[in-house]
């Protein structure tokens, strides 16, 4: 075939042949934790399913296919996969970070990786300019989400991208809240993606995973040595269950994005929300650059109530259909307060200046029905 395969088809075929002993045409979950060799040092290319795990292979190479990268690794967590790429660097190396990013890798920024004297600065992202006058001579990394979470910022990843290779800086971008589906980073200049496959790549709220997908080949080996050297790697159970939710991402991500579209919509008309961030409105700074840069704006809202945080305890005590619940990106529809739950280890000063308000809910829209969803979040607002 002459024409690349679509997202569409490599999510459910790539990387993933029919097993050659029984022709299952369903990825096995090979459980081994260890693989025979013919004699030492001679074997079917695997030693020890830390190293490498068919299962494991088979996502990687998928994952690796839909972000447009030739290589691909899998972690136990997202922060498993941002603490083994982070190892690049050494003691003495500074990383620009983008200001708005989950609380928990903010918190492995400050309290684990500054210890070990790496140092990151948070600026806005939004003026490239800006970017390139924070860089430092000792600046080894630019880290960015976009959109972020949970403020919903877009960045212009092309223009960062730009910064980052005049510099000669790798610029590694948290794709989890857009996907494949809406954005990819590598063919706008980014170095690496990463990913907390909890969330939309899985789709159903039950594996804690993560991914690493890059095209530079002296990174990839790089972290292709970390991830078996410091070894947070996934289960292939795990893999296997990202593999599977992986088929059916394209159809998931179509119905979050319109879901998400018309409650934003909604929502912003209803007169108990002070504001909604969602960059599929013209209302968001963002809009014309999401417009651009993705292919939808994704199935995460978040909104201001009015009256602040009595409210909006409230109004997540009330849902039915939304689940109170930290994550995002499953089937299921999920609410949450990022000041107290998702974002609590950002300190209460810097959640301040950076415009996560007591009020704040974030809303990670479902593929239930959605005048279901909209009847549920209008009760819970009465
Ligand atoms: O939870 P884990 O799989 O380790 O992924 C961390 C992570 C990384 N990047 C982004 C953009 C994320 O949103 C997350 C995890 N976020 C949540 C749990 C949350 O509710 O926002």
């Amino acid at each position: 075939m002459s024409r690349p395969w679509s997202l569409d088809t490599a999510a459910i075929h790539a990387g993933q042949h029919a097993d050659p002993v029984s022709g299952a045409v369903m990825t096995p979950i090979v459980l081994a934790s260890t693989f025979a060799q013919e004699s030492p040092g001679r074997h079917k290319g695997y030693e020890y399913s830390r190293s490498g795990n068919p299962t494991r292979k088979a996502l990687e190479e998928c994952a690796a296919a839909l972000e447009g990268g030739t290589q691909g690794f899998a972690f136990a967590s997202g922060l498993g996969a941002s603490t083994t790429i982070l190892h690049t660097l050494a003691p003495g190396d500074h990383l620009l970070c983008g200001d708005d990013v989950y609380g928990g890798t903010f918190r492995l920024l400050d309290k684990v990786m500054k210890p070990l004297g790496i140092e990151s600065t948070f600026l806005d992202m939004s003026d490239a300019a800006k970017v390139r006058a924070a860089l430092r001579p000792t600046t080894r990394m630019i880290w960015m989400e976009t959109p972020t979470n949970p403020l919903l910022k877009v960045f212009d990843i092309a223009a960062v991208a730009e910064v980052a290779r005049a510099a000669s800086v790798p610029l590694v971008v948290d794709n989890t809240f857009a996907t494949p589906f809406l954005q990819r980073p590598l063919e706008l200049g980014a170095t690496a993606v990463v990913h907390s496959t909890t969330k939309y790549l899985n789709g159903h709220s039950d594996v804690v995973g993560g991914l690493i997908v890059t095209a530079d080949a002296a990174l990839a080996e790089r972290v292709g040595f970390l991830q078996n050297a410091m070894g947070a790697v996934p289960s292939p159970f795990d893999c296997y269950l990202v593999l599977r939710g992986l088929k059916t991402l394209g159809v998931r991500m179509r119905q979050h994005v319109a879901s998400a579209q018309l409650l934003a919509a909604r929502l912003e008309e209803h007169p108990a929300i002070e504001r909604v961030l969602y960059p599929g409105l013209p209302s968001h700074a963002g809009h014309a650059l999401a417009m651009r840069q993705m292919k939808g704006p994704g199935g995460m809202i978040s909104c201001v109530v009015k009256g602040g945080v009595e409210p909006a305890r409230r109004m997540l005590e009330r849902l039915q259909i939304f689940a109170c619940a930290e994550s995002l990106g499953g089937v299921e529809s999920l609410a949450e307060s990022p000041a107290i739950m998702t974002h609590a280890s950002i300190p209460p000063e810097q959640r301040a200046a950076l415009g996560i308000s007591d009020g704040l809910v974030r809303l990670s829209v479902g593929i239930e029905d959605v005048e279901d969803l909209w009847d549920d979040l209008r009760a819970a607002l009465a």
